[in-house]
């Protein structure tokens, strides 16, 4: 009596509350049954950026990153101000963590990345030494990052955003305010090296250039074209092609079909890598509504992104679709103060209108 008053209807509206918090839908004999995950819609692997802070502090984060995605990236703690405090010192703590959590769940890790502009520690930016010594730190962080992670780490960005705009290399003397120093204390063959020395540490591990901005910028798409044809001519390794995909949701699809298209066409693995599209097209406007047309522009878009790429990427080369990070307000773009809704999951981690447009994009 007790069990059919009590227990029968509490197990019942647990089961209620799961099932909603995913989503459900009927199937053909009518019965409601759960949605499927991303990862069981795509026909290659679907990831997303995952954050230590955020993977440590919060449940629902987690429940989604391990029911939805088949592969992580991890957002900040393998840059060199995640991973290397100190000339002598390395901390492997937090990207350890992520990386071990995602391998628990059966997840592949992305590694991102070795060598950026951005995101330095300030004792590389005040290093002192002669071409050699940079040389030898370069070389030293790239071993050191690469035997850490054997066999753990599938793939890695080694190069993360080395051209311009206008395809030129980014250095500090053009970009005093986002040059970049390796460039600088390195000479223009410094990508090329790196990608050596990340395969002598590493002959098993997929090597990555990742760069953004290619659907809009197509100078960037002809220098990334050089480059790769450059490194076959000189027997210099290269395994895939990153293409980050942070725009405005009223990016020109041309745009994105022509990336896609052309580094298709190197016969090298290519990975949208950090995937999201801003509602507010990179404007600040605090009075920005999100309203329905807009939410239906947006998810017009992640569908056309899905459906191109599995359309114009043969099987081989598809390395994945990787969002950047999971609730609209763990995104880089509301931290950095856009009012702006750029992903799947929204700050409650529910499936927001982009998931099942970007969901429909991906099956076959
Ligand atoms: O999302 C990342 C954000 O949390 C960091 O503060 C920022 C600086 O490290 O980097 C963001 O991720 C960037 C990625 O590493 C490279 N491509 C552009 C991404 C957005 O800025």
């Amino acid at each position: 009596m007790i069990y059919s008053r009590y227990v029968v209807p509490l197990v019942v509206a647990v089961a209620i509350t799961m099932i909603s918090s995913v989503g459900c839908h009927k199937n053909g004999s009518g019965a409601v049954v759960p949605d499927p995950f991303l990862k069981d819609i795509a026909p290659f692997p679907v990831g997303v950026s995952v954050g230590y802070k955020d993977l440590t502090s919060n449940v629902s984060y987690q429940t989604v990153v391990r029911n939805e995605m088949s592969s992580v990236s991890v957002e900040n703690a393998q840059k060199w101000a995640g991973l290397h405090p100190e000339q002598n010192r390395f901390d492997f703590t937090q990207a350890d963590y992520i990386v071990e959590w995602a391998r628990k769940n059966g997840q592949r890790v992305h590694g991102h990345n070795l060598l950026w502009h951005s995101y330095n520690p300030g004792w590389v930016t005040a290093f002192q030494g002669d071409s050699a010594a940079w040389e030898n730190l370069m070389k030293t962080h790239i071993q050191t990052v690469l035997q850490h992670f054997r066999g753990r780490v599938v793939s890695w960005d080694v190069v993360n955003e080395a051209f311009m705009d206008d395809g030129r290399l980014r250095n500090v003397e053009t970009n005093p305010k986002d040059g970049s120093i390796w460039r600088q204390k390195l000479g223009p063959d410094y990508v090329a090296r790196a990608f050596q020395y990340a395969r002598a540490a590493d002959p098993t591990v997929l090597l990555f250039y990742n760069d953004y901005g290619q659907e809009s910028k197509p100078a960037k798409v002809k220098a990334t074209l050089d480059m790769v044809a450059d490194f076959k001519k000189r027997n210099i390794p290269i395994d895939g092609l990153g293409i980050q995909m942070h725009m405005g949701v009223s990016q020109a699809n041309d745009g994105i079909r022509n990336v896609i298209q052309q580094f298709a066409g190197t016969g090298l693995p290519v990975h949208i890598s950090e995937l999201d599209i801003l509602a507010s097209d990179w404007k600040k406007d605090p009075t920005l509504q999100y309203t329905d047309a807009l939410q239906t522009k947006q998810a017009d878009k992640y569908r056309f992104i899905a459906q191109t790429y599995k359309t114009l990427v043969p099987k081989p080369q598809q390395f994945g679709i990787t969002t950047w990070n999971v609730g609209d307000t763990d995104s880089w773009i509301t931290k950095q103060g856009y009012t702006d809704w750029p992903l799947l999951f929204d700050q409650d981690y529910k499936r927001k209108k982009t998931y099942y447009a970007f969901a429909e994009g991906l099956k076959n």
